[in-house]
């Protein structure tokens, strides 16, 4: 089975003014296909057909870096978008709760995430994560993640992610991406994350 570019679950404008439409669509219709574009051929033929793509990652020091690229650009991005577009919505309690515990709070999360997102170097990606129990923030370069074997100061199951990369906030905010990781907050789909939060104990 070839890997899908999935549907955005909203429409294009739906975050604006935050991420305007144009972003959306580029990023979206263009950068992600072409992750899934290039993934499928470089896995055609290889046992990774049969495999999910958290597999994949899980596993990713056997395969070329075609993979490691266009698979961590699949996940990372098709993660990005579910964790988008319900504007208004509220963690869990248990989330809550964890975030209380495990970082301090939420001003606190969005201090340590936003200093995550704005000092990766380059294109990048900020996580939210769970490993074991415990809610943590990291960042990985390019499109690795927290699932990959190869990523070794970054692990757990991603819950939340914000990708840095130029081609995400660049139309809108130019420069200016800690304006970008600032206006992130006011867009997160919070049912998504707590559901990925309880999935992921
Ligand atoms: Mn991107």
């Amino acid at each position: 089975m070839a890997f899908e570019l999935p549907k955005l679950p909203y429409e294009y404008t739906a975050l604006e003014p935050h991420i305007d439409a144009r972003t959306m669509e580029i990023h979206h219709s263009k950068h992600h296909n072409a992750y899934v574009t290039n993934l499928n051929a470089a896995i055609a033929g290889t046992d990774a057909e049969k495999l999910s793509i958290e597999e994949i990652c899980k596993n990713i020091s056997k395969y070329p870096m075609a993979v490691r690229n266009n698979g961590g650009g699949h996940f990372n991005h098709s993660l990005f978008w579910s964790i988008l577009g319900n504007k208004g919505s509220k963690p869990s309690a248990r989330l809550q709760a964890a975030i209380e515990v495990d970082l301090g709070g939420m001003e606190k999360l969005k201090e340590d995430f936003n200093k995550a997102a704005t000092t990766r170097f380059g294109s990048g990606w900020a996580w939210l994560c769970v490993e074991g129990d415990k809610l943590k923030i990291c960042s990985t370069p390019n499109q690795d993640n927290p699932l990959m074997d190869v990523v070794t100061d970054c692990n757990g199951t991603p819950i939340l992610g914000l990708d840095v990369w130029e081609h995400a906030y660049y139309l809108h905010y130019q420069n200016r991406r800690p304006d970008y990781c600032s206006a992130f907050w006011s867009i997160i789909n919070w049912d998504e994350v707590s559901r990925r939060y309880e999935a992921a104990l």
